[in-house]
């Protein structure tokens, strides 16, 4: 299997990030991609390949135009404003309730404007890293139109909380979403995206709740009680065009084990049998894992193996995105055991 991956991508390191009230060093860090390249190379198997060049135009398929001249100008308006001291982050948040929805011209108003929270901070090589994540998305697409059954887009930052015009949890960008949008640019009339990060892809299913050409399924923790908090809920499921195309399989923290996940992922993949899509996008988050340090569900490295199993069992041309993942000491085997079983499945 073809992994796409660039260097590039290590421009984009965010100092700290606020958790539980305290600023501690941020978990989406370039070592994550690290580990996971190690796993690759030692499993052997795997070509790592650099990305195509597609520029920013592909990212305004899914984002507004001001939302990407926002990100591709963010990091200079800041250092006007403030030097090169702190990355750029947001406080004060105007889509909120009971305050005008209209865009400030500083840079605080600005970052506020496009952010949903504050775990996506701006640093001075954060452009070109997003943008390169995009292409990694972009040339894994490319790759299966030429012939490839599959291909896994090693992305960083990750994108799947990326709407079309507000970043957060760690994203900017959303990769996955663009990658489902240039399959459907490329002739494909039915797209699924799994989302299996632990987190709910708030930003994939904003992109397409109205459209029935994108099929969205997510599995994660319940947002009742975990980020992000106020999308992912099992009633969502899409609007006009796109009602019956948005799938949320929300499910408790802690006592999500193997035996809870299964038969969940099971559903979802029915859902995407029955849909009979063209191409499948996977929004690989490995942060379901028992370990990880931000997320609740407990599932064991063996798992792993059966998730890319059951998906390889599908029988469709598929491209794997990397979104989250924290326990990095596991990080890599977990991520080389989903594509390894799908491999097996083949
Ligand atoms: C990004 B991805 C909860 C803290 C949540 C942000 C998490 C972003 C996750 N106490 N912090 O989906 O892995
Ligand atoms: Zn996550």
């Amino acid at each position: 299997m073809k992994v796409i991956y660039t260097e590039k991508q290590r421009l984009h390191h965010v100092r700290f990030e606020f958790l539980n009230g305290e600023a501690t060093p941020c978990f989406e860090k370039p070592e994550r991609a690290d580990m996971v390249l190690n796993a690759l190379n030692n499993h052997g198997g795997f070509t790592i390949v650099e990305p195509n060049s597609y520029g920013d135009a592909p990212m305004r398929w899914v984002h507004t135009d001001d939302y990407v001249d926002f990100l591709a100008s963010c990091w200079d308006q800041w250092v006007e404003t403030f030097g090169d001291v702190h990355d750029a982050s947001p406080y004060c948040f105007a889509p909120a309730r009971h305050l005008r929805n209209r865009i400030p011209k500083d840079i605080e108003g600005r970052l506020g404007y496009y952010s949903f929270d504050m775990t996506a901070a701006i640093t001075a090589g954060s452009w070109k890293a997003i943008v390169a994540a995009t292409e990694c998305a972009l040339t894994g697409v490319d790759l299966i139109k030429q012939g490839e059954h599959a291909a896994f887009a090693l992305c960083r930052p990750p994108g799947h909380h990326a709407a079309p015009d507000l970043m957060g949890g760690y994203c900017y960008a959303n990769n996955a979403a663009i990658a489902a949008e240039s399959f459907v640019r490329q002739g494909a009339k039915r797209v699924a995206v799994l989302d299996i990060d632990y987190h709910h892809g708030n930003g994939t299913q904003s992109i397409f709740y109205n459209r029935s050409d994108v099929l969205f399924t997510s599995i994660h923790g319940d947002p009742d009680y975990d980020y992000p908090h106020y999308l992912g809920f099992a009633d969502e499921d899409g609007e006009g065009e796109g009602l019956g195309f948005n799938l949320n399989l929300p499910l408790p923290l802690h006592t999500t084990d193997w035996s809870v996940y299964e038969p969940v992922l099971a559903q979802a993949l029915a859902r995407i049998a029955e849909y009979k899509p063209e191409a499948l996008v996977i929004s690989l988050g490995m942060d379901t894992f028992a370990d990880d340090p931000i997320s609740y569900f407990k599932l064991m490295r063996n798992d792993y193996q059966n998730i890319g199993w059951m998906i390889g069992l599908l029988n469709i041309p598929t491209l794997f995105v990397f979104e989250g993942g924290y326990a990095v000491d596991d990080l890599g085997h977990n991520t080389v055991a989903v594509l390894d079983g799908f491999n097996k499945a083949l």
